[in-house]
């Protein structure tokens, strides 16, 4: 059964894994016996993760590539392929979020989030598909969010882009599934992480943020996801366990999806 999870030999492409959810989703791939590459927007972020694996133990080369950028993310890919490998694991992970009033969001910004969260998995699945295809198995695992369901005040951007990268997900799976390459999408919850940081700041008073008691209240599992609560799940989508589960997205969200919520005392 074990072998079944392994990744002994493998090569996984982390988007934007210098910290956060990437970080934690690509040292447990290493944990299961992946090589590491990852990419982060800038050579300052790319240098601080590549630290933050060796003093995990882990091995992991970065790139420095803005994943908007076709050309930028083509080079890197053709450069993993000349200096790694060909790229077995591809997990779409980087990510942005704008958190605006839509009637007071600019155009520009609601196109900015559009193009990291949902033009650049595009732009990298693109990239690692044909050899995945050469290879003869591939497995894409893209992170999509309690967003890809559900909506929410000021985060209109964020959503249509979760929305979209939830059915990119399904697509590629239909596209490719007969090439032996496996799409699937990791849908965390409320995870505690840089980009939610916002959300959990103490009051002045002391108190907890309104949202935070609010996910709390939202959550079967009463707390907030850590990044570690990914790990397995993405293990499991990128291995051989996973073979013919494709175009599901496996949400990793304590139960909020399935709850109403806890009635206020
Ligand atoms: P985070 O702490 O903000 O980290 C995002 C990472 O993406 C950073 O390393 C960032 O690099 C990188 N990035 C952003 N734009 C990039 C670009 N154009 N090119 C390359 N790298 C780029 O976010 P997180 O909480 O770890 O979230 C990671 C993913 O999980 C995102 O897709 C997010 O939407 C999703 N998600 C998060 C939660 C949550 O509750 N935290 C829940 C569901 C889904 P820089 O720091 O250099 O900008
Ligand atoms: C927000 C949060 C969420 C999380 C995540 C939930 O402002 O509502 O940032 O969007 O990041 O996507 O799954």
């Amino acid at each position: 059964m074990g072998e079944m999870f392994s990744l002994k030999g493998k090569i996984a492409l982390v988007t934007g894994a210098s910290y956060g959810i990437g970080f934690a989703i690509a040292s447990g791939l290493a944990k299961a016996g992946a090589r590491i590459v990852f990419n982060d927007i800038s050579k300052e972020f790319v240098d601080k993760g590549v630290a933050a694996y060796k003093a995990a133990g882990i091995d992991a080369q970065g790139y420095v590539c803005d994943v908007t950028d076709e050309d930028a993310v083509n080079t890197m890919v053709a450069q993993i392929e000349n200096e790694v490998g060909i790229i077995d694991i591809l997990v779409n992970n980087a990510g942005i979020i704008k958190r605006v009033p839509m009637c007071e969001m600019s155009a520009a910004e609601f196109r900015q989030v559009i193009d990291v969260d949902l033009n650049a998995p595009f732009i990298c699945a693109k990239a690692v598909i044909p050899s995945m295809i050469k290879k003869g198995h591939g497995k894409i695992i893209n992170i999509c969010s309690m967003m890809s369901e559900l909506g929410r005040e000021t985060v209109s951007a964020y959503a249509a882009a979760k929305g979209g990268l939830k059915m990119l997900t399904k697509n590629i799976a239909s596209e490719y599934g007969e090439q032996n390459i496996q799409c699937n999408g990791l849908g965390p919850g409320y995870i505690a992480t840089p980009q939610t940081a916002p959300l959990r700041e103490k009051q002045p008073d002391g108190s907890r943020h309104p949202f935070d008691n609010f996910i709390i209240a939202k959550t079967p599992a009463a707390r907030w996801g850590e990044p570690d609560d990914l790990t397995g799940p993405a293990v499991f989508l990128a291995s051989d366990a996973s073979n013919f589960v494709n175009g599901h997205i496996l949400y990793v969200d304590g139960g909020i999806l399935a709850y109403i919520g806890k009635q206020p005392q």
